[in-house]
């Protein structure tokens, strides 16, 4: 079977669990690198029992995941984690959750991951219009948004989730989400070239549905 890596689950109402989902139903195993704030209360409504009802696969077993890793796209090295964060008791008690040391843990779990999926996204100021949006905001959704998939390229087929205010004016997508799609889809272009030329797999990205995840609900989609 495929190893599929899903970043951006944290909890069962987002794309990135369906799509573990489905890629459970074909056969792949599945680890998930979950955001470190996040990663306590997932692993424990997982371990209570709270999404074996959305674990269930057709054929009645309940979908597992071989690992479960604590992690955050927005840091590539421990080095560019500033002392505040370091310091958040939310990230206290977890180590190595940075891209390349969540990369090095898996590749020495794992070996060579087949696929990965994207699904997250963050844009601490989505209320504000861009008018309105501040430097950091914008910044802050491009990192989390755009370049997290940059960084989590790491040689296998891979797959992200975009919105269609990437090209169209869509009211209330704001705070530089409009523009983070945007670098995510013509990321995607080059990062299709540069990664099939360099590792022979396909880069996608999928301008998705409404869909009533958690962090839909956040922005009132
Ligand atoms: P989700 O909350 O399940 O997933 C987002 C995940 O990102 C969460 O688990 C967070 O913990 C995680 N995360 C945030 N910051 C970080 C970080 N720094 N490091 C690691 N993890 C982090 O929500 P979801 O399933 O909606 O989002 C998954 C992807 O789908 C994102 O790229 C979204 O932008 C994308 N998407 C979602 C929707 C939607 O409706 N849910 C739409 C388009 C794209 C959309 O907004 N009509 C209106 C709206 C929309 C579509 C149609």
């Amino acid at each position: 079977g495929k190893r599929a890596f899903i970043a951006g689950v944290a909890d069962d109402q987002g794309f990135g669990w369906a799509i573990a989902k489905c890629l459970a139903e074909a056969g792949a195993e599945i680890s998930l690198g979950v955001w470190v704030p996040a990663l306590n209360i997932f692993e424990t409504s997982f371990r209570r029992g709270k999404f074996d009802e959305s674990r269930r696969l057709s054929n009645g077993s309940l979908m597992d995941f071989a690992h479960i890793y604590p992690m955050d796209a927005v840091f590539d090295t421990l080095e560019d984690v500033p002392q505040d964060v370091l310091e958040n008791k939310r990230y206290a008690g977890n180590e190595g959750w940075t891209v390349s040391e969540t990369a090095a843990k898996v590749a020495k779990d794992w070996g060579k991951v087949d696929i990965l999926v994207h699904s997250l996204a963050n844009g601490p100021e989505v209320q504000k219009s861009l008018l309105e949006t501040s430097r950091r905001g914008y910044l802050a959704a491009m990192s989390a948004s755009s370049y997290s998939f940059v960084s989590l390229m790491q040689g296998g087929a891979a797959i992200s989730l975009t919105y269609v205010a990437a090209d169209r004016v869509i009211p209330g997508y704001g705070g530089g989400m409009s523009s983070a799609k945007a670098a995510l889809e013509s990321d995607t272009k080059v990062l299709a070239f540069e990664a099939g030329r360099k590792y022979g797999v396909r880069v996608n990205t999928i301008s998705a549905g409404p869909l009533g995840s958690r962090a839909a609900k956040a922005i009132g989609f």
